[in-house]
């Protein structure tokens, strides 16, 4: 396998600088997260450090691999907001050679979540929304309720992404609903 620095440097290659920083700011921030949480830092460092490999290739790159492997053509349907995670992972698993699947799930599962998600999902999931840069209203709010209880910080982000969605008119791929409805707080 490559070692920490050669996946760094690797992901480098693909990406901005500053989405580069992005992924190595989701890395530490997975790695306090898991220490919180008792969970696998290694893999959650790394799956951190790996998560938007696939964020700027170009859209023909992903619409040729959901045809040759095997993905489910509805996602023909969305764009690189949705296919980098899910089909992103492919990637990753390509590229970097990284076949551990509690980390390619993690990064599968980064933008929509899952209605069950593992340990090393949700802190990826999380790290990605509460990194120091980002900025947007409630990144406080959010850093303060991950810090505390990572499903807490789970539900509050899948809340405020719906929210957010909605308000700009996306479209949402049925898998986040999915998320959304298995994570919202239970209805009387
Ligand atoms: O890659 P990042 O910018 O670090 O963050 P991300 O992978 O969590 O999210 C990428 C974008 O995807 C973000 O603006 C929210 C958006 N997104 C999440 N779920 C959906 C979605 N966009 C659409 N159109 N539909 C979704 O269901
Ligand atoms: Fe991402
Ligand atoms: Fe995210
Ligand atoms: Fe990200």
């Amino acid at each position: 396998p490559y070692s920490r620095a050669e996946l760094a440097q690797k992901v480098a290659a693909n990406l901005s600088e500053s989405r580069f920083q992005h992924c190595l700011r989701v890395e530490e921030t997975a790695i306090k997260l898991a220490e919180l949480n008792h969970a696998d830092v290694e893999r959650a460092a790394i799956a951190g450090l790996v998560h938007d490999y696939a964020k700027q290739l170009p859209d023909e790159v992903f619409i040729e691999a959901i045809h040759e492997a095997g993905f489910d053509p509805e996602l023909l349907q969305y764009g690189n907001a949705i296919w980098h995670g899910v089909v992103g992972a492919y990637f990753i698993e390509r590229d970097l050679g990284i076949h551990d699947e509690t980390i390619l799930n993690a990064v599968r599962r980064h933008t929509i979540g899952a209605p069950e998600m593992t340990v090393i999902d949700q802190i990826l999931f999380v790290a990605d929304f509460i990194e120091p840069g980002r900025d947007f209203p409630g990144v406080v709010q959010a850093r303060e309720t991950a810090f505390a209880d990572l499903a807490a910080g789970v539900r509050f982000e899948i809340l405020n992404t719906l929210t957010f969605l909605i308000e700009g008119q996306k479209k949402i791929y049925p898998k986040t609903i999915d998320t959304y409805n298995a994570w919202v707080p239970t209805q009387a």
